[in-house]
């Protein structure tokens, strides 16, 4: 039976980061989080936009997602007749770019038609782990001794894999440390597109670390150049940035750009586009892990989700509330086992409660459309 979505509330939360995580682009020490709750017959369920406060990783920043949803996605998702969440996502393909800003309404969606039928998300997907692997991204630190109290922090903690952000001047001497102390954890490089094909002969250096592999490390555009350079290094090349749909991952792993694909839910807008890049990796043998953007408790939740698709062989970069926030607006926050692994909620919809007090108290403007 077709529903529809009666109301869509955006909503824009400021949330302060425990420590500041800091990439080749930036660094960020609040988030600007934006909040998406689509209504039906008094149910509600809930996205999250992943974009970040400046458009240094892909083209969005809040502020735009917060505009495209306004005045470009709302009405054509707005009392439309729906027979699946699945479809939401052809609704807004006129619309080029902004993946962020579609896949905040469309995961709310799914969220609400997973509350509809009284499922947990993640079996509404069609996943299949009941438990999934964890990793940890650890951003740029002021020193290499720093950044090795960090890595031994969270392998005590469990952490299935250790990732850490590299950029020219920050990538031999860090990671060679790791390796000294840590001869056997599973290590991996994120470069955020900060080296060209130029680097070639120093990125071949990485071989040394047997890295698991490495991410993104020339232009967010780019799949020729990653090609070239992947034939010239061990190391398997892990494509982030580049991903925005299952017809560009097609592309890839066909250019040999690709070994391993890293799924961001905001980036390819939304979990049927993210279903599909995972079903044409699996096709190709491509192994996939869910990745991070800083998210609050209901961003968190739905990479919980997405992590149980059969693909995600690979531990991700979805780890406890505690290591971003004081007070994560979703109860009980997400916790890590010891074994460094989320058991997955049976809970219907998120598997979350949300801590609405705590909502309204870090809320910086919302509005009601239409
Ligand atoms: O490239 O994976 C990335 C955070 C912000 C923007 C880009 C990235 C990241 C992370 C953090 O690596 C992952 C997380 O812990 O959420
Ligand atoms: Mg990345």
């Amino acid at each position: 039976m077709s529903w529809k979505i009666d109301r869509i509330i955006l909503r824009e939360l400021r949330l302060p980061l425990i420590s500041p995580f800091e990439t080749s682009f930036g660094a960020t020490a609040e988030r600007r989080i934006l909040l998406v709750e689509v209504v039906n017959d008094g149910l509600s369920g809930w996205g999250e936009v992943t974009a970040g406060e400046n458009p240094f990783f892909n083209e969005e920043d809040t502020e735009t997602c917060w505009h495209i949803i306004r005045a470009h996605v709302a009405s054509r998702i707005l009392g439309v007749a729906l027979d699946s969440a699945a479809d939401v996502r052809a609704r807004t393909r006129h619309i080029r770019g902004h993946n962020m800003a579609c896949g905040g309404v469309e995961t709310a969606c799914w969220e609400l038609e997973a509350r509809r039928a009284g499922l947990p998300l993640w079996k509404h997907l069609g996943g299949t782990y009941p438990e999934i692997a964890c990793g940890v991204s650890i951003g740029i630190k002021k020193t290499v001794e720093e950044l090795v109290e960090t890595v031994a922090k969270e392998v005590a903690a469990g952490y299935q894999r250790i990732k850490v952000k590299i950029k020219p001047g920050w990538d031999l001497k860090p990671l060679a440390a790791i390796r000294e102390r840590f001869p056997s954890i599973r290590l991996m490089a994120d470069a955020n597109s900060a080296y060209t094909l130029a680097d070639v002969e120093h990125l071949k250096k990485l071989d040394d670390f047997y890295l698991m592999m490495i991410e993104q490390p020339l232009q967010y555009y780019d799949f020729v150049d990653h090609a070239k350079l992947q034939e010239k290094l061990q190391t398997p090349i892990c494509l982030d940035e580049c991903i925005r749909n299952a017809h560009v991952a097609e592309q890839a792993i066909r250019l040999g750009a690709a070994r391993i694909i890293n799924i961001k839910l905001g980036r390819v807008g939304g979990f049927a586009e993210a279903r599909r890049v995972h079903d044409v990796a699996q096709a190709a043998g491509v192994p996939v892990w869910c990745g991070g953007m800083l998210e609050s408790g209901v961003g968190r939740a739905h990479n919980i989700a997405l992590s149980t698709l059969a693909n995600f062989v690979l531990p991700g970069d979805v780890s406890s509330s505690k290591r971003y926030w004081h007070r994560d607006i979703i109860t009980p926050p997400v916790e890590v086992s010891p074994r460094g692994s989320i058991v997955v909620s049976d809970k219907p919809g998120l598997g979350f409660d949300l801590d609405h007090d705590f909502i309204r108290s870090v809320t910086v403007r919302s509005e009601e459309l239409p």
